[in-house]
């Protein structure tokens, strides 16, 4: 098998039994970032042969309270698949992750394709709705340790997604507060203005960043804009619930 097919198909594996793998690059020190998107790309590939369907794309890294939790300081992206969506206020059951953390998002629907470089009117005329979100991120990695190359390969680290009621994108969302609980507790809080300083210059990032692996933004995509603050690390038993600021509230429960 294919250097790059082998990769694709241990992060596959790792993914679906929810079992941890060691680092890429660590083996293999002549890793690229292009070869890391092209290993991404063949790790879900092998979902769609499963059946699942691409549904949009998730931004990681985008604010430095994420960059800093994990040590990467570049923005990423990912996949995201009709599978890896989680029913607002019902559970997410831990046995399917290995390590699962969630984090506070906004979310873009879009109704126009957006492609390479636009400008940040240009993204914002082609958004449907947005919404508020919680993404699930499970490192498949030994510890949730990884450099750049092997979290790009994991699909950066996309796992699940909570999304809330969508709302015209009439809304101001350059600094909205944003509250993350755990059983009814304040554990962060953050701003949407920590997402690259406005959430929409994260959908300016998407557009150029897919547009490098051939592909675009199509109308119906949803894209998570990344975390406004560090993630949490989910245990049994907790209710996570996020409220962003004039968009709403919504919870997962945490069981086996
Ligand atoms: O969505 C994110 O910002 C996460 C990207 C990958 C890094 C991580 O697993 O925390
Ligand atoms: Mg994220």
């Amino acid at each position: 098998m294919e250097r790059l097919d082998a990769y694709a198909e241990k992060l596959d594996t790792a993914a679906l039994t929810a079992t941890d793998t060691p680092q890429i690059s660590i083996e293999d020190n002549s890793f690229t970032v292009e070869e890391a998107y092209q290993v991404q790309a063949k790790s879900i590939d092998r979902r769609y042969a499963r059946g699942e369907k691409r549904i949009g794309i998730k931004m990681g890294l985008t604010s430095r309270a994420k960059m800093i939790q994990v040590g990467v300081d570049e923005v990423i992206w990912g996949r995201l698949t009709n599978k890896m969506v989680l029913e607002e206020g019902r559970t997410l059951s831990k046995s399917k992750f290995v390590h699962p953390r969630i984090e506070p998002e906004i979310v873009f629907l879009m109704k126009k394709e957006l492609k390479g470089n636009v400008t940040a009117l240009e993204a914002m005329n082609a958004v449907e709705a947005i919404g508020p979100a919680m993404e699930v991120i499970d490192s498949r990695y030994e510890n949730f340790k990884f450099a750049l190359t092997d979290v790009i390969a994991d699909n950066s680290s996309s796992s699940g997604l909570v999304i809330g009621n969508w709302h015209k994108p009439d809304i101001d969302i350059s600094n909205l507060g944003m509250r993350l609980t755990v059983n009814g507790q304040d554990k962060m809080f953050g701003s949407s203005a920590a997402i690259l300083g406005h959430p929409v210059r994260s959908l300016v990032s998407a557009a150029r960043m897919v547009a490098q692996s051939g592909e675009t933004l199509k109308p119906g995509d949803i894209v998570m804009a990344g975390g406004a603050t560090e993630a949490h690390a989910v245990s049994i038993g907790e209710t996570v619930s996020l409220t962003v600021q004039n968009l709403g509230t919504i919870s997962i429960t945490v069981e086996a």
